[in-house]
């Protein structure tokens, strides 16, 4: 999963893509490089971001998705149910929700009605202050708790299950060991039986195990290594930004496990 971020604030790629032409052209070149769809994005969710108007949100994904008329598998990386209804609209197949479907009551209902695929993703309070201080009991047995529940909850709400993932939200209210305890026992979340999406893509837990306690990110490496790992663990989709380096790395990796 490739990810597009029409933002100018996103934690690695902010205002790379700010620009619906730029934007374009990165989906059409992670299509290129392997990528079996992009996560495109009008809203930063870095820790203590402030969250942007719908308007705003609109603004910045809607003239990406008309430019690619349906020509790049898409998925829509909202809370809000009236920018992932026009996505969907527009061509979109997944809608990417980081609230696990706790920010918007309409949203369970646009993904139902549009028969579109649902990623429900683990976090721990709200990107603003989630990362003051997590504490868990068994980060692991709570992100398995907490996926399983909202599973149950979208298909209640009329999502079948089977166009259900999970994610479990790697630095979201998670420190750096939660993270990497999540990744080392990313079996038991592949356990409920859905297919399992990590995004460990630049993030900060992978410049602070190299040394640097105020990473903000972390480097291509580091990235790599990290999704093979989590690839040896069951996971089914790895977000990442770099697809072409991505699709090698996890490419070797599966002719390594045959
Ligand atoms: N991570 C980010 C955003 N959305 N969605 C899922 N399902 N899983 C993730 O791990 C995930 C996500 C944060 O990364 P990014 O989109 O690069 O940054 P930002 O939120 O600052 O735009």
């Amino acid at each position: 999963m490739g990810v597009v971020n029409v933002t100018p604030d996103s934690f690695s790629d902010g205002g790379e893509n700010l620009r619906a032409e730029d934007a374009i052209a990165s989906a059409r070149r992670m299509l290129a490089e392997g990528a079996a769809i992009v996560d495109i994005g009008g809203e930063s969710t870095r820790p203590g971001s402030e969250g942007v108007s719908l308007d705003e949100e609109l603004r910045r994904i809607v003239p990406v998705l008309e430019g690619l008329a349906g020509s790049v598998p898409a998925s829509i990386d909202t809370a809000k149910a009236q920018v992932a209804s026009r996505a969907l609209e527009l061509g979109a197949e997944l809608v990417n929700d980081v609230t696990a479907l706790r920010g918007d009551p309409e949203l369970a209902g646009v993904v139902a009605d549009a028969g579109a695929y649902l990623c429900l993703m683990h976090m721990r309070g709200e990107p603003r202050t989630m990362q003051v201080d997590p504490t868990y009991r068994d980060v692991v047995a709570e992100v398995v708790a907490f996926l399983e529940a909202r599973l149950e909850h979208a298909v209640r709400a009329g999502v079948p299950e089977k166009r259900i993932l999970l994610d479990p939200g790697i630095g979201f209210g998670k420190t750096v060991e939660h993270n990497f305890e999540v990744v080392r026992r990313l079996g038991e979340i592949a356990s409920l039986g859905r297919p399992v999406v990590v995004g460990l893509s630049r993030k900060s837990s992978l410049g602070k195990i190299l040394g640097d306690p105020e990473a903000r990110t972390g480097p291509l490496s580091a990235s790599l290594a990290a999704a093979v790992g989590a690839f040896e663990r069951g996971a089914t989709v790895l977000r990442a930004h770099d697809v072409r380096e991505h699709v090698e790395a996890l490419t070797a990796a599966r002719a390594v496990v045959g």
